[in-house]
């Protein structure tokens, strides 16, 4: 079955699934990127530094296409992005849904042609309002597969791109599994006290390290075999690195959907009321045994 076909049997707002089509269709453009830079490398490969430039540019040129598709479609009322220290407002348009969009998440992994994805969270008014508000989450993965995994008021399903470009339904109502897998973000010597005492006692109860450096690769793996992704806050940035609108919000949804949890240490992600749009979080996201025992070693301290 086909997304347009999926979102009409499950019976999603008509103008929410208008947006989710068309964000999805985008991924085709995304992709046509991905090769049009890897020609270009293979043409400067005797200037190695050009080849860093590429990567950065598409970046921006995946920004691009979802911010120049929503100006032209006037789907939204307002998007923020992570390549965009502004929100940008839409004139006259046709709902009133803020988008807030990671368009190219892990892309220090292009270069090694390892899983990148695009983040997206669709919120009723203001992308300022606590992720616990969005009314949608999705994000596409760009790996052997291109994927789709989506949260609408149903449950989290995954979809993955034919031939045509169409997204057709893969698997129904995810839940995440029980498991042992840990993915640590942030360099050990600068862990916290709480936070060095709880990934040893994942290391003592027999956790798998997996870590590419893609956020949303290494959540979507979480998301299908258990146990937590982490980036904590560390010494000198107590804050962490990933930001609270474009990756730990909508991350956070889809894996709070499909039966999982995420905390900053201290509280639900979803329910911090963001104060700006490139504000950072920590983040632990996972299963919910995981989570519990992440604000029980902190709050211990
Ligand atoms: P990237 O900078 O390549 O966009 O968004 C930040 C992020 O990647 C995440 O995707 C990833 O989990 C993290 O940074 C990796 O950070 P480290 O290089 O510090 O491990
Ligand atoms: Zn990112």
């Amino acid at each position: 079955m086909y997304l347009k076909d999926f979102l009409a049997q499950e019976k999603t707002d008509k103008n929410l699934a208008e947006v989710i089509l068309f964000l999805s269709s985008q991924a085709q453009d995304v992709k046509k990127g991905f090769l049009a830079a890897a020609r270009n490398a293979i043409a400067d490969e005797k200037t190695k530094n050009m080849y860093g430039e590429e990567q950065m540019a598409l970046d921006k040129y995946a920004d691009g296409i979802f911010i120049n598709g929503l100006k032209k479609t006037r789907l939204v009322r307002s998007i923020a992005t992570e390549e965009q220290d502004h929100i940008i407002e839409i004139e006259n348009p046709k709902n009133d849904f803020g988008i807030v969009i990671d368009p190219l998440d892990g892309s220090s992994l292009i270069d090694v042609n390892l899983c990148v994805g695009t983040i997206i969270g669709i919120c009723k008014g203001s992308v300022l309002d606590a992720g616990k508000d969005m009314i949608a989450a999705m994000y596409i993965l760009y790996g052997p597969l291109t994927t789709l995994t989506v949260s609408a008021g149903s449950g989290v399903h995954e979809f993955a791109m034919d031939e045509a470009g169409e997204f057709f339904l893969r698997q129904r109502d995810i839940r995440i599994p029980e498991g042992k897998i840990y993915a640590p973000g942030a360099l050990r010597k600068d862990y916290l006290p709480a936070h060095a005492q709880w990934i040893a006692r994942l290391e003592a109860a027999g956790y798998k390290l997996r870590f590419s450096g893609s956020f949303v690769a290494d959540v979507h793996q979480i998301l299908h075999k258990g146990g937590v992704f982490t980036y904590p806050g560390f010494a000198g940035k107590e804050k962490g690195k990933l930001r609270l609108l474009f990756e730990a919000n909508p991350m956070g949804k889809i894996i709070t959907d499909a039966g999982g949890a995420t905390s900053n240490g201290k509280t639900a992600i979803l329910s911090v009321k963001p104060e700006k749009i490139d504000q950072r979080t920590p983040v632990y996201i996972g299963g919910k045994k995981e989570i519990a025992s992440i604000e029980t070693f902190m709050r211990e301290r």
